[in-house]
């Protein structure tokens, strides 16, 4: 069954969170590769709410930002980003309608889960490589891309920010579905926190079915609606190579398409989906738009689409 709402598109252009230019393009390359045409082909009503105006990372001065908020760059214009995607997110779903944002590199995600917390008790489940839970504090890179589960629930230097205390995104419904490469400090903070974390290896040995099966019960369990965070590196390098920090032995193109076709399946009984996001996207890096082209099927297969 599709999705029982319109889809409302938002680019969010941001490459501030990344140390690669190029992100930034990813909003056009997902709609060039035929996103809304892909959603209203399966009955989906859409509408295209178009990108947030974000200036240039080079009319902005990292070094500055950098020396202001410790080892976290441009943390001052990812706030207003994310503070702009918080509000739009929010209104979308004030609307009856459901936001699917468009990256951006992964730092928007704070402005997403705060956006579909906002007034609700929301789980995530977080596809992704990587655990992006680093703090300014415990960050190798300073990029806050590799932080936005951090600052959402307001970790170490972030508890200093507003966000933790304007969303609803509880802890113990969040759930990584196929880590494989978590930093030190990382992997203590995760260990220690109430989030439920699945690896690739949980994959290899249990099977992509079983995995998201279990995600979607641990994410779902006690709250209004989940947000979905899809960083494209989840997958294989060889199926998404337009990524900015790709990782050997990620997911297969069936193993994705399995997993949101759960995701559905789960929302067409339950009606858990409250939002989602695609990110990562580096058309720079990509080959043919490869990779921007998979995030549109994957939008499709998370949103309902059916072979038969
Ligand atoms: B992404 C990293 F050190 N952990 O913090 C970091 F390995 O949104 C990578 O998942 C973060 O793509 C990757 O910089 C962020 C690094
Ligand atoms: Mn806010
Ligand atoms: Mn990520
Ligand atoms: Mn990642």
């Amino acid at each position: 069954m599709t999705l029982d709402r319109p889809v409302r598109i938002i680019g969010a252009p941001s490459d501030y969170g990344a140390n690669r230019r190029g992100v930034d393009m990813g909003p056009s390359a997902i709609r060039y590769a035929g996103l809304a045409e892909e959603l209203e082909a399966m009955g989906l009503e859409t509408t295209d709410e178009d990108d947030l105006p974000i200036p240039r990372a080079e009319t902005r001065d990292p070094d500055v930002e950098q020396l202001r908020s410790g080892n976290a760059k441009f943390l001052r214009e990812t706030r207003e980003v994310c503070e702009a995607l918080e509000a739009r997110v929010a209104d979308a779903i004030e609307a009856g309608m459901f936001p699917l944002v468009l990256g951006g590199d992964h730092s928007i995600a704070i402005g997403s889960l705060n956006g579909a917390g906002k007034n609700a008790d929301v789980g995530a489940i977080w596809f992704d490589a990587h655990g992006d839970f680093n703090t300014p504090e415990t960050s190798p890179s300073g990029n806050v891309h590799g932080m936005p589960l951090a600052a959402a629930l307001g970790r170490g230097a972030f508890a200093e920010e507003p966000w933790a205390s304007e969303n609803r995104l509880r802890e113990e419904n969040v759930v990584y579905v196929g880590l494989r490469s978590v930093d030190d400090h990382e992997r203590d903070a995760i260990n220690a926190s109430e989030m439920t974390a699945f690896t690739m290896s949980d994959i290899d040995e249990r099977g992509i079915g079983p995995v998201v099966e279990d995600a979607l019960d641990a994410a779902t369990a006690g709250v209004d609606g989940i947000h979905v965070s899809f960083d494209m590196d989840w997958l294989d390098p060889n199926e998404a190579p337009g990524v900015g920090t790709p990782v050997r032995g990620g997911s297969s193109y069936r193993e994705a398409h399995s997993a949101l076709e759960l995701v559905a399946e789960r929302h067409a009984s339950e009606g858990v989906l409250r939002s989602m996001e695609l990110v990562e996207v580096n058309p720079i890096l990509d080959s043919h738009n490869q990779t921007a082209d998979l995030a549109v099927e994957l939008a499709a297969s998370a949103l309902g689409k059916r072979i038969l």
